[in-house]
């Protein structure tokens, strides 16, 4: 007798039966872990006089009517629920309106449900309190399960994409949405946290330094706001980069549009950036303050509690906080792999800025010159020129006056108190931003990884921008951070309604047309050319005279729309009926926002610093990442990827959206860099294959266990849940092409080394074959809902259980 093939013996094995379980361990299936695990039992474990009990195993796989009964028992979305059943997937509701849907998630909510299914959709409200969901037993639980097997989950929507990057070796975004303090931010940590288990990470460093990175970026770039203690003030997309097996092997952020205003003013009940604190409390606690030329004393007034009070959490505003903080960033900086000469550097930039707020300037009276400018503390002045390694006097010059060129000459002008604050402010405001950028881009340069295994990679990209903000006074910051909560909700719809109609008409297959609120107008209103906002605040950039008012006027006389008013008696304002309500705008300060001017002077001075940091940031590209270039000169930060174009006609967006209009970035205002911005952003989001997740926030107290009806209604009517439910019920959630369809799916009809022609009939035999219905057939494609999907494959997965468990038999039984 011989022994038992194993693994290590691929000789021993039949033709079929290797050439079956190659492709099962290459990637048609995701079920490699299931085939391995059998195999390896029954070929280990196989023994004279086991025959039976084999037998027995496999004529009970084999009985797949008893499977089926299990999984419609099991798997609800088999049945239809009543409504009166409290269901995890509204898509199942057979009578659907808004008191349903609010009343299933308040049901759902108040036992502690926060997470529901829209068909493929993740809906998600806040709990505002920590909740015991998220356990290394939750982590366990969801790996691999079955949709239907747990409650709805955030780290089920992690697995979905990974086992979507895996199986069919695409790439996976999940976007994240919903207003200010809805819970993105945390379920962005979230899906990380879930993504590093399921891609094992050969080694725990990097797992380590990826789960670090949100942190570290979230110290920099968000801040306490009057809506959110810890709200995000820039967009993040983080991509994680896989191998084609699965295994974690990198991550890269991309960010945009910080918001660098804030570094030099907030507004009243609001803070500067976390980091500000976190390192002024955290060098004091170190005695190191005097290093870094700050006054125990004194506080900079960037940082100053009092001028910023908030509505933070005492707990959390304390200096004992912010000490841990510290030490918690600077942990995260050395495990990722920033070198101690770095971290120097940075608190060095932060510190200098934190001085910089602290020049004061005051009038000089002179009989000529009454628009001089004096700098009244020089000692401030002296601390920001050693901290950045400049000299000061060059210093005192770049902020005091300017050059002029005319007629050939240079001719050096005297700055007035009032531009002098401006050329401080742009700074500061500079400086930090280019910082951010910097760290983004070393993070990426140490996260980054090793060629061979980027070339065959994939990603999965996750989505946290600003959310929706309609506060008191609404400023040119509001207006950006809507604008683009607006085109994430056009790629929403694009995606789930537009694309879908599109697509059945395309495919000639019979579905009723969904109605939806198509904001393609509101975008049309911001981001046309010539006519549309942004392009019109960029014209009125380029008169040296014009003023806020003269722009709220040009608004005003061209764009005539019932989604853009004057409202009466506010001076500046103007309002914009946005897909998620009106919002209020005050027109003051647009102009100078969307300048964002650094002048030269500046520049070349700090390209002469002795610092290799700040000359860095001024001077060098920063590290390149493959393809990336980095806009430097032009005052923003940011990166961008300019041979990533998306196709406009792709996204519904007419050629004025082309984003290869901003190449000269020399002249470029903030508002053109914006649109660009966006425009990167999609190209990125529509290259993969997107996951949503809408966040709701119950109530606008911050409080647990409350949730507000009327709130709520809102969100869901304009993040459009309600007509997503509808579609998802009646649409085709899945359309696999003919080709991929029958390569995933063969085995349920035909046998293993067969190879069926690519034809819809075959596709049919095998659907057929499965015993479903309410499928469609398109020209190129199979119209499923995604319970077939489920449900094919498992039917897939107990199929190949039984081949391998009837090889394995034979092969007993021959031997
Ligand atoms: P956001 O990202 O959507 O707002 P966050 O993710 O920062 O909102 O969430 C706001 C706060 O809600 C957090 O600080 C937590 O206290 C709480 N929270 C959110 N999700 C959860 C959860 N799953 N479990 C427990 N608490 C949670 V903004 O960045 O402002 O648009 O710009
Ligand atoms: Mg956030």
């Amino acid at each position: 007798r011989n022994p038992p093939p194993t693994l290590h013996q691929p000789e021993l094995w039949s033709h079929d039966f290797n050439d079956f379980i190659s492709r099962c361990l290459i990637k048609d299936f995701e079920l490699r872990p299931n085939v391995l695990d059998l195999l390896q039992h029954v070929f280990i474990k196989q023994t004279v006089g086991r025959e039976k009990i084999l037998q027995k195993q496999l004529i009970e796989l084999t009985d797949l009517n008893q499977h089926e009964r299990i999984h419609t028992k099991k798997g609800g979305h088999l049945k239809m629920q009543s409504a009166a059943d409290e269901v995890e997937d509204l898509a199942t509701l057979e009578a659907l309106d808004e008191n349903i849907v609010t009343e299933q998630l308040q049901s759902r909510y108040s036992r502690d449900q926060i997470y529901t299914y829209v068909g493929d959709i993740l809906i998600a409200v806040n709990p505002f309190r920590k909740m015991e969901i998220y356990t290394p037993q939750h982590t366990k639980m969801y790996i691999g399960a079955k949709r239907t097997a747990n409650p709805p989950h955030i780290f089920a929507v992690a697995d979905i994409a990974y086992q979507s990057v895996v199986s069919y070796n695409t790439d996976q975004c999940v976007v994240i949405s919903g207003e200010s303090g809805a819970g993105k931010t945390e379920s962005a940590h979230l899906l990380v946290q879930q993504l590093t288990v399921l891609g094992k990470a050969n080694n725990r460093t990097l797992q380590e330094k990826i789960l670090l990175v949100n942190s570290l970026v979230e110290a920099f770039g968000n801040a306490c706001t009057a809506i959110n203690d810890n709200s995000s003030r820039f967009g993040k997309y983080l991509e994680m980069k896989f191998t084609c097996g699965g295994t974690v092997v990198g991550a890269k952020i991309c960010e945009y549009l910080l918001e660098k205003s804030r570094v030099i003013h907030q507004a009243v009940g609001e803070r500067n950036f976390h980091i500000f604190y976190y390192v002024y409390a955290g060098l004091a606690d170190r005695k190191k303050l005097a290093h870094y030329k700050l006054s125990d004393s004194k506080t900079p007034k960037y940082v100053d509690r009092l001028e910023s009070l908030c509505r933070r959490r005492p707990d959390i505003v304390s200096n004992a906080f912010y000490k841990e903080q510290f030490d918690a960033v600077e942990q995260c900086f050395k495990v990722i792999g920033f070198t101690l000469e770095e971290l120097g550097s940075v608190y060095s930039t932060l510190a200098a800025i934190l001085n910089s707020g602290d020049i004061e300037f005051s009038a000089v009276a002179s009989e000529h010159q009454t628009d001089k400018s004096n700098i009244t503390n020089m000692s401030a002045l002296e601390n920001v020129a050693s901290l950045l390694r400049i000299r000061s006097d060059e210093l005192q010059e770049a902020l005091t006056s300017h050059c002029v060129v005319a007629r050939g000459e240079t001719i050096v002008r005297p700055n007035t108190v009032e531009k002098a604050v401006e050329v401080r402010d742009a700074m500061g405001k500079a400086l930090y931003g280019r910082l951010f950028s910097w760290i983004v881009n070393r993070i990426n340069v140490l996260l980054r990884p090793d060629s061979q295994e980027a070339e065959k990679g994939l990603n999965i990209g996750i989505l946290d921008i600003f959310g929706f903000e309609n506060f008191k006074k609404n400023s040119f910051e509001q207006l950006c951070i809507n604008i683009a909560n607006e085109q994430i909700q056009f790629y929403f719809n694009q995606h789930i309604f537009a694309w879908e109609q599109d697509e059945y008409l395309n495919e000639e297959v019979d579905a009723r047309m969904i109605e939806y609120e198509d904001n393609r107008p509101l975008l049309d209103l911001f981001l046309q050319k010539p006519m549309g906002m942004l392009s019109l605040l960029d014209e009125e950039s380029r008169f040296p005279q014009a003023t806020d008012q003269t722009l709220v006027e040009k608004f005003e006389d061209n764009l005539k729309t019932k989604s853009f008013w004057r409202p009466k008696r506010v001076d500046l304002g103007f309002g914009i009926h946005h897909y998620a309500g009106k919002v209020i705008y005050n027109a003051a300060g647009f102009l100078s926002k969307n300048r964002e001017t650094l002048p030269a002077d500046i520049i070349l001075l700090l390209r002469s610093s002795e610092n290799e940091l700040i000359r860095k940031l001024v001077t060098h590209p920063l590290t390149k990442t493959g393809k990336e270039a980095t806009l430097l000169l032009s005052g923003f930060c940011g990166v961008f990827s300019p041979d990533v174009w998306c196709q406009p006609s792709a996204l519904g967006l007419n050629a004025p959206y082309h984003p290869r209009e901003t190449t000269n970035m020399k002249t470029q205002t903030v508002a053109s860099y914006f649109r660009y911005s966006l425009m990167d952003l999609l190209s990125k989001m529509v290259a993969g294959q997107p996951h949503f997740v809408r966040c709701i926030k119950p109530n606008n107290d911050r409080q647990a266990n409350k949730f507000d009806r009327e709130k709520v209604l809102v969100q869901l009517r304009y993040t459009g849940v309600l007509e997503t439910a509808k579609i998802r019920r009646q649409g085709y959630s899945h359309r696999i092409l003919f080709a991929n369809f029958i390569k995933r799916y063969y085995l349920l009809a035909f046998n293993a080394h067969e190879e069926p022609p690519v034809t819809p009939e075959t596709c049919a035999a095998i659907m057929e074959k499965a015993r479903l219905e309410n499928w469609a057939m398109g020209k190129t494609k199979v119209f499923l809902k995604y319970y077939h999907v489920e449900h094919l494959n498992l039917m897939v997965q107990l199929t190949t259980q039984r081949i391998v468990l009837l090889q394995a038999c034979v092969r007993g039984w021959l031997g």
